[in-house]
């Protein structure tokens, strides 16, 4: 978290950093003010004097401010600067300052506005807010995201809309609502939050409100991934990648029948995406180069492959339906639950010619850095780094149970819609 010192309020002053809620009226001008004996409990007077903005146009009744004698009393002036805050009414020149996350801001428009904007763009340039206005502004206290509420009580006449500017202009608007918004901060920049009241095209529609203001930090990546993935220090960049074969679930078997564009689905339902060929090589090859996960001596009892080929029917194969082949599935038996309604014969003959084994099965098939039965079980679509080319942008990685292809092995031949009952897919995404 950056320092907020630039808005550090001291101690002594945070009443004046509070926002308003509380706001003081017109009832702190009061004559005994000037009478006072002593000073103790008006500590915080010396920002009332500015306060005379915030009537607006009443400005003259408040230049009548009972302020200078209470100044004057004070021996000890030269004391008093170092803790003096900026002064806050609310208003565009002196905007109430949040300086910490998450912040209830209180306010109400219909006592101590300033209508000085009435349109704000470019969010909403045919919206009228000439009602009255109450700005605020922070410093962003890292890359992050905001999220600004306003409690919004139908019915009650009074609407206020909340407005999130990156500059102190009207013109600056890059977030706007009735309700609330979320928008991205840029760590140490300077945003104004403006609470204003909603013109219905015959009234302004002011009162009290009360702002929900929360601030959370972007989380920095720390070359760490989710417990269910590892990093993988690929040549191309550090990436995180499925410790499984999709649904990446020890213990689960592992999904077959998907396309590439399916795969792919998958894994961005889940924030993720499929692995590039690169990061799936270096995953199984390591950074010694070897052929096999476990070296460069093809041991079938490692990993699962070896196994007796069994006849397979490509026509029962090709009936199985792509609508099945969901991005929802969570795991193998719904997936070929789903294709059996439509499909059941060639569920069949795929469950029968399926010879995976429950991920992780095999505890030397692993990788330097962690990713289990890249090698074998079932074949893995991943993505061409070079792009590829119409249609097909997939490489096919690691054939399957009934055959030994080593880390660096390839198969391209297979457009992006193929499906087979021995391929399936993993996931990858950033650190
Ligand atoms: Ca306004
Ligand atoms: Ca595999």
């Amino acid at each position: 978290m950056r320092p907020t010192s630039l808005f550090a309020c001291a101690v002594l002053a945070m009443a004046a950093c509070q926002p308003p809620g509380a706001a003081p009226s017109s009832d702190t001008f009061a004559p005994q003010d000037a009478s006072a004996t002593d000073d103790p409990g008006l500590g915080t007077p010396p920002a009332i004097p500015g306060k005379t903005g915030a009537t607006g146009k009443s400005g003259p009744t408040s230049s009548t401010g009972p302020t200078g004698p209470t100044n004057t009393t004070g021996p000890t002036g030269p004391t008093a600067p170092t803790s003096t805050p900026p002064f806050q009414d609310g208003s565009w020149d002196h905007p109430f300052i949040i300086d910490t996350f998450p912040a209830t801001l209180t306010g109400n428009t219909a006592t101590g506005g300033f209508s000085v904007a009435d349109v704000y763009t470019p969010c909403a340039a045919v919206t009228s807010e000439k009602g009255p206005e109450l700005v605020y502004t922070f410093e962003a206290p890292d890359n992050g995201t905001l999220s600004v509420s306003v409690d919004d009580v139908s019915g009650d006449q009074i609407d206020i809309d909340v407005h999130l500017l990156d500059s102190k202009s009207k013109d600056a608007c890059i977030a706007r609502n009735n309700v609330g918004f979320v928008n991205t901060l840029e760590g140490g920049k300077i945003y104004y939050i403006v609470a204003d009241t909603w013109w219905n095209g015959s009234k302004a529609l002011a009162g009290p409100f009360t702002l929900t203001v929360t601030f959370v930090a972007t989380a920095v990546s720390n070359g760490t991934c989710p417990s269910d993935m590892v990093l993988v220090n690929a040549p191309s960049g550090d990436v995180c990648m499925d410790k499984y074969e999709a649904p990446n679930k020890l213990g689960e078997y592992p999904f077959v029948q998907y396309d590439f564009n399916e795969s792919e689905a998958w894994c961005q339902a889940r924030g993720k995406r499929l692995c590039y060929d690169d990061e799936w090589t270096f995953a199984c090859a390591g950074p010694q180069g070897y052929k096999y996960v476990y070296g460069n001596t093809l041991d079938h009892t490692k990993c699962n492959t070896g196994k007796s080929y069994k006849t397979h029917n490509e026509t029962l194969i090709g009936n199985w339906p792509h609508s099945a082949n969901k991005a929802t599935h969570e795991n193998k038996p719904d997936h070929f639950a789903n294709a059996a309604m439509t499909a059941p014969a060639s569920v069949d003959h795929v469950e029968s010619i399926y010879q995976a084994e429950p991920s992780g099965s095999r505890a030397a098939c692993v990788g330097a850095a962690g990713v289990y039965d890249l090698t074998g079980s079932i074949e893995e679509w991943t993505r061409r780094r070079s792009g590829g080319t119409t249609n097909f942008h997939g490489n096919l990685k690691g054939r399957y149970w009934a055959e030994a292809r080593t880390c660096q092995g390839n198969i391209t031949v297979h457009g992006d819609p193929f499906m087979f009952y021995e391929i399936g897919f993993r996931c990858c995404q950033a650190p």
